[in-house]
C-alpha cells in the first residue's frame, strides 16, 4: 500500500519548463522567469499542477544553467530573485507546485567557492573539490575528453564529469554537505514544494577504485541532504543511471526517507543504438519497457515517474513513432500510453503540441555543449555532413529550441533575435496551428489529463494488462472502487481490436471512436469505462 505522503504526490501533474526557450517577456531573445509567469494560465487550461523549472540560478551557461555560480540568486538572463519569488506566489495562487532543479554534483569554476579552493591549499575551500597532483586515472567526461582539467593557478588537476568548467564538488568534505543543505533550506523558504536532483548518482565516487557513480557513502548522503524532516516532507526526484528494481527500492522506499522516486532512463534507448546512433524500432519496445517497470513499482509500493521526453533528450516521438504523417496520431497515442498508467505524469514543453526533433543543415545552428564538442570528435573519423547528421539525430538541442505559440515572427517566443534558431518546422508546429486543427493534440492532452484527475482509477489504480507481448498494441485497464477503465493503444499498423469484456462508449479517443472494438487505424488510441466491473 502506498504512504499517504506518495498518494498526495500522484495528484501531482507535473511540465517541465526549460525557461530559456519558454518565453521572452522583455524581447532580449531569451525565455525568462517572467515569461513562465505569463505563461502558467496555459499551463493551468491545460490541466497540469506542478512545473519542474530547470536552474535559473546564477550561471556563465556554459551548460545552460546546470554551471551554477551561485545557488542563491537568479542568473541576469532569466530576472531577478523579486521574479521568482513572483512566480512560486503566482503558481500558489493557482494551487500550483515548484519543483526546483538542485545541481549538487558540481559547481561552475566561476562559482566563489571554486575561485577561492584553486588559491591553493591553506583556504576553508581547499577541499571542496577534487584536487589531484597527477590525473589519478582515465576518466572521460560526458561531454568528450578527460574527465581531468589542470588548473594553472592551484597547479594541480580538478575532476569535471561534465563540461570543463563545471567542477565536481567533493561531498566526502563535511562542509560540502553543509553548505548544499543550506542551499536547500534556502529554496524551501523562498516556498518551494520539491526538488528535482540532478545526476544524484555521482555525489558520492571512490576514485580509489574507479568509481564515478553509486559510491559507498550514496544512500548516507541522500538521507543526510533529503531525510531530513524539513525536506522529506517536499516531493524529491531524483536523476540517476538505476536501472534495477533493488537499486530504485534502496533509492525511494517511503521508509528509507530519501528520495519519493526516480527518473529511470531504460526506455530513453528506445530508438537508438547509442545517444548519436537511430536504430530502427517502435511503440512496442516501449511498452515493454513501461510495462516492465509499472508490475517491479508496483510489487513494492514504489512511486514512479512517466515521462518520455525532457531538455536533455530528442522527442521520443521522433525515434519510436511517426513524426510526419501521422504526427497527431503519435503524439496523443504517447500521450495516452504513457501517462494513463501508474505513476506521476512528467510531460515537456512542446509535448503538449506534438513537437518533433528538429533538423539543422548546419553545425552553427547548434548551442549544447555536449553537441558541439561531439561534432568536433566525430569530424576527427567521419565526413562533415556524417557527424552533422549524427548530431542532428542525438543532439539536445532538438529539445531546446524556443516554444513556438503561434505563427507570428518567432513563434511568438521573442520580439527579438532568439538565443537559438526555432525549431525547423515551428510554422506547421506550433500552438495556435495546433488549436485551430480539427484534431489538436493540446486538446487530447487536455482531455487526458481530465480523464485523469477525475478518475480514481487513474490515479491510485489497480493497474492490469490485457494485451500479450507480441500483440502488435497496448491495452491496459486501471480499476478503483468497483470502476473499471480500459484503455486501447494501437502501434503503427491497422488492426482489428475485441475485448473479452463489455464497454461503454469511449470518453477519450484521438480519432473521434464510438466503438471501444473494431478497426484500429495505426497509431488509434480510446479509453472506455469496463460494463459492470466485478
Ligand atoms: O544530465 C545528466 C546526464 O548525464 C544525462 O542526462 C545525459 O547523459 C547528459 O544530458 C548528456 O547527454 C544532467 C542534466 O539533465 C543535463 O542537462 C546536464 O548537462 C548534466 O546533468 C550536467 O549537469
Ligand atoms: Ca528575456
Amino acid at each position: 500500500m502506498l504512504c499517504p505522503k506518495y498518494k498526495e504526490f500522484l495528484k501531482w501533474v507535473v511540465y517541465q519548463v526549460y525557461p530559456r526557450s519558454f518565453y521572452d517577456s522583455n524581447g532580449d531573445g531569451i525565455g525568462d522567469l517572467k515569461g513562465v509567469t505569463e505563461k502558467l494560465d496555459h499551463l493551468k487550461d491545460l490541466g497540469v499542477n506542478a512545473i519542474w523549472l530547470c536552474p535559473c540560478y546564477k550561471s556563465p551557461n556554459d551548460d545552460n544553467g546546470y554551471d551554477i555560480s551561485d545557488y542563491m540568486d537568479i542568473m541576469d538572463e532569466f530576472g531577478t530573485m523579486a521574479d521568482i519569488e513572483t512566480l512560486i506566489a503566482e503558481l500558489h495562487r493557482r494551487d500550483m507546485k515548484l519543483i526546483m532543479d538542485l545541481v549538487p554534483n558540481h559547481t561552475s569554476t566561476a562559482h566563489k567557492w571554486f575561485q577561492e579552493s584553486r588559491k591553493g591549499k591553506d583556504n576553508p575551500y581547499s577541499d571542496f573539490y577534487y584536487w589531484y597532483d597527477e590525473k589519478p586515472n582515465e576518466w572521460k567526461s560526458v561531454f568528450r575528453g578527460s574527465a581531468w582539467e589542470f588548473d594553472p593557478v592551484r597547479g594541480q588537476y580538478y575532476l569535471h564529469s561534465f563540461a570543463v568548467s563545471q567542477a565536481d564538488l567533493n561531498w566526502e568534505n563535511p562542509a560540502v554537505r553543509k553548505a548544499m543543505q543550506d542551499v536547500v533550506d534556502f529554496w524551501i523558504g523562498k516556498g518551494v514544494d520539491g526538488f528535482r536532483i540532478d545526476v544524484i548518482d555521482r555525489i558520492s565516487k571512490d576514485i580509489e577504485h574507479g568509481r564515478n557513480s553509486f559510491g559507498p557513502r550514496l544512500h548516507e548522503f541522500i538521507r543526510e541532504l533529503i531525510g531530513r524532516e524539513n525536506v522529506n516532507a517536499l516531493f524529491t526526484v531524483g536523476e540517476s543511471s538505476v536501472n534495477d528494481i533493488d537499486e530504485m527500492i534502496r533509492h525511494c522506499a517511503s521508509e528509507r526517507n530519501e528520495l519519493s522516486t526516480l527518473f529511470l532512463f531504460d526506455h530513453m534507448e528506445c530508438g537508438r543504438s547509442d545517444k548519436f546512433t537511430p536504430k530502427k524500432d517502435s511503440l512496442k519496445s516501449l511498452r515493454d519497457i513501461l510495462v516492465y517497470w509499472q508490475m517491479e513499482s508496483g510489487k513494492h509500493d514504489l512511486l514512479h515517474t512517466l515521462f518520455s521526453d525532457n531538455h536533455d533528450q530528442p522527442p521520443l516521438i521522433s525515434r519510436i513513432a511517426d513524426d510526419r504523417k501521422l504526427r497527431y496520431e503519435s503524439a496523443t497515442d504517447m500521450a495516452a500510453m504513457m501517462y494513463l498508467l501508474k505513476g506521476i505524469p512528467f510531460i515537456y514543453q512542446g509535448q503538449e503540441i506534438g513537437m518533433t526533433a528538429a533538423h539543422y543543415d548546419s553545425i552553427s545552428f547548434f548551442n549544447d555543449v555536449e553537441s558541439v564538442n561531439t561534432y568536433r570528435e566525430f569530424c576527427e573519423i567521419m565526413p562533415e555532413e556524417e557527424a552533422l547528421a549524427k548530431i542532428n539525430f542525438g543532439s539536445r538541442d532538438n529539445a531546446r529550441h524556443p516554444m513556438a505559440w503561434d505563427s507570428s515572427k518567432n513563434g511568438g517566443f521573442t520580439t527579438g533575435e532568439p538565443w537559438i534558431a526555432l525549431h525547423s518546422r515551428w510554422q506547421e508546429i506550433n500552438l495556435e496551428r495546433d488549436l485551430a486543427g480539427e484534431h489538436s493534440v493540446y486538446r487530447f492532452y487536455q482531455a487526458l489529463l481530465k480523464l485523469r484527475r477525475s478518475e480514481e482509477a487513474f490515479i491510485t489504480g489497480e493497474l492490469q494488462i490485457i494485451s500479450s507481448p507480441e500483440d502488435p498494441y497496448f491495452i491496459f485497464t486501471r480499476s478503483e472502487s468497483g470502476k473499471q477503465w480500459v484503455v486501447v493503444c494501437n502501434f503503427e499498423t491497422k488492426q482489428e481490436i475485441s475485448l473479452p469484456f463489455a464497454c461503454e462508449a469511449p470518453v477519450l479517443s484521438n480519432l473521434d471512436r464510438t466503438e471501444i472494438n473494431g478497426t484500429y487505424s495505426p497509431y488509434e488510441c480510446a479509453a472506455a469505462l469496463v460494463k459492470d466491473a466485478c
